[in-house]
């Protein structure tokens, strides 16, 4: 399997999910900063996924798999015994849909693309920093009696957290009024298999909080 993965962004979560499930990657990476976005290779990604954005996955029967939530439980799910995702039809893969769920649209739509495009304009950057500090205060009360989103057990979802909320130190979130959240960031960046990802992909490997 091949994760087309760009640098800072959201397809750190596969890659994440993918090492802790033992499963070996190709990557490549692409380059979204720029009009045409161009894989390394050199190819005009649009041509790989019309969609335009990464993460997208090759499966071994050459389809292309798209959209991170889609991605994260495809690759969990190859290994059920890592617990990073809970069995179909058990009460915890709902809970996991639902924090996947709200990652994607309530935190990671609110993230990006507002904090990182400036032009947008301050308004809308402040509104998306206000939705986002009342979210993150939702977690932060969940963490209080939760070590992970799922409770005791690291899961894709505590991976797709970790890359988004991680976006906090390029975008202005001010993290400091989430203690609990703080050292969720760190544990989570602690992790080997975190810290292989970020180092593959070419990241800074610090606290992420
Ligand atoms: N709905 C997609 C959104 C993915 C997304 O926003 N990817 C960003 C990086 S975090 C991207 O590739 N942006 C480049 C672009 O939109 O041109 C998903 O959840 O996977």
């Amino acid at each position: 399997m091949k994760l087309y993965y760009a640098t800072n962004s959201c397809s750190l979560s596969p890659h994440i999910i993918a090492n802790e499930a033992g499963i070996s990657l190709d990557l490549e990476k692409v380059n979204i900063t720029k009009a045409p976005h161009l894989t390394e290779a050199g190819q005009d990604f649009a041509e790989i996924n019309p969609k335009g954005y990464v993460p997208a996955l090759r499966l071994d029967d050459g389809s292309l798999l798209t959209e991170g939530v889609a991605i994260a439980l495809y690759l969990a799910d190859r290994t059920p015994q890592s617990g990073l995702a809970p069995a179909e039809g058990t009460p915890e893969r709902y809970r996991l849909l639902e924090w996947l769920t709200f990652i994607s649209s309530e935190l990671h739509k609110a993230y990006s693309p507002w904090l990182f495009h400036p032009e947008l304009g301050e308004t809308a950057q402040q509104a998306a920093r206000a939705k986002i500090a009342d979210r993150l205060a939702l977690i932060e009360k969940h963490l209080a009696t939760n070590a992970y989103l799922l409770g005791e057990r690291f899961s894709a979802a505590d991976a797709y957290a970790f890359t988004v909320i991680g976006w906090s130190k390029w975008t202005r979130v001010d993290l400091t009024p989430y203690p609990r959240l703080r050292d969720y960031l760190q544990r989570i960046a602690a992790r080997p298999h975190v810290r292989e990802a970020m180092r593959a992909e070419g990241m800074a490997i610090a606290a992420a909080a």
